[in-house]
């Protein structure tokens, strides 16, 4: 049963920025679709990493795969994609920015826009249905793919962000990260950019990945995924961290994600000290929360408890995580508002 402190995390209205739709699928939702596909012969017990397991990066990738067959149509995405948003919903989360990599499948006959459309859809059916959440998407740009891919993936970006009445805000940059360099991406990367897209890259997940982070960080992206090996003490640097913090770019962090996928040894030796103690924007996301078996309650609760944070501190940092947002500057002001009103009397 929950204690009353675990009641606070749920209780307190969260924002999730970092969160792969196709990783985020519970286990529920899975089991329908593992029913709706049994000639694939997929156990749930392939698609997520539970309590206590580890796996190696290579290994998640392994599980993206798995999910990917078990999603590959129109109807599939829909559901996923409002059961995700419904889930979030229901753990306390008030606004939420999700990422996918649109997909085509020759035998649904799914292409790349229907994918996007197909979430768009079922963002507005959650909207329609009083789910109370806001929900925006990062369309993602998976580096396997390489530089056209990418190119294709920002034009057709582009033009959700002109006709989705401004649910498309940016572009997520993820995948593999020992696969492709991401100077190879740049210009796709930089088109986004004086598009008008906000940049979501993730960078340095692992240590081999410190020159195209100085590359990455010139154009400069407006939030920054995982950046587990950017600090000196990780085998980063001194001038990454100064123009990190100059520019002041959020770092979006998933502690159980990066323990369970093994980039970090354990929750006390996450980066998330490292950076929270120098006071620069850190926002807590789930990541994969289906993957990885957390939920953004969790995530709280595992910070706070690691690094003996208050629950002021806790608040601040959810109060926070809405200026990181791609929120237009109207909906923060509204966010801030709700805050005001949603503030435990605890505290
Ligand atoms: C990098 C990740 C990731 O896009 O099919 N993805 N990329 N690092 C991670 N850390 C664990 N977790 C997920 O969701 C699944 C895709 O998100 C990216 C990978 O490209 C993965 O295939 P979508 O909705």
């Amino acid at each position: 049963m929950d204690t009353e402190a675990d009641l606070f995390y749920r209780q307190i209205p969260k924002v999730e920025l970092h969160a792969h739709l196709n990783g985020s699928v519970s286990f529920a939702t899975m089991e329908k679709l593992i029913a709706r596909k049994p000639h694939l012969n997929i156990e749930s017990s392939g698609t997520a990493i539970r309590s206590g397991q580890r796996r190696t990066l290579a290994e998640c990738f392994e599980v993206f795969k798995v999910i990917h067959q078990l999603v590959d149509s129109e109807e599939d995405i829909l559901m996923v994609a409002k059961s995700v948003i419904e889930e979030f919903a229901a753990d306390g989360v008030k606004y939420l920015e999700l990422r996918s990599t649109p997909r085509e499948e020759a035998k649904t006959g799914l292409s790349k826009r229907r994918y996007i459309e197909t979430v768009l859809e079922a963002i507005h059916q959650c909207k329609q249905e009083g789910v109370d959440i806001d929900v925006r998407f990062l369309v993602a740009v998976d580096r396997r793919n390489g530089p056209e891919v990418a190119m294709e993936t920002v034009k057709l970006t582009e033009d959700f962000m002109l006709s989705s009445d401004g649910v498309v805000v940016g572009l997520d940059l993820s995948g593999d990260p020992t696969v492709g360099h991401g100077k190879d991406l740049l210009p796709a990367l930089q088109r986004a950019r004086n598009s008008g897209l906000k940049l979501a890259l993730h960078m340095s997940e692992v240590p081999s990945q410190k020159e195209e982070s100085e590359l990455l960080l010139d154009l400069p992206p407006d939030r920054i995924g995982h950046g587990t090996f950017l600090h000196p003490e990780a085998g980063g640097s001194d001038s990454l961290v100064d123009k990190i913090s100059k520019l002041n770019i959020p770092l979006e962090l998933c502690l159980t994600s990066n323990v369970k996928g093994q980039t970090v040894p354990s929750y006390d030796k996450h980066h998330f000290q490292y950076w929270y103690e120098r006071q620069h924007p850190c926002v807590l996301c789930t990541d994969d929360k289906g993957v990885f078996c957390t939920d953004l309650s969790q995530e709280y609760q595992l910070t706070a408890s690691t690094f003996g944070l208050s629950q002021e501190a806790v608040w601040s940092l959810s109060l926070q995580a809405i200026h990181c947002s791609f929120a237009p500057e109207a909906l923060k002001q509204k966010l801030v508002q709700r805050w005001a009103e949603l503030r435990p009397h605890i505290l």
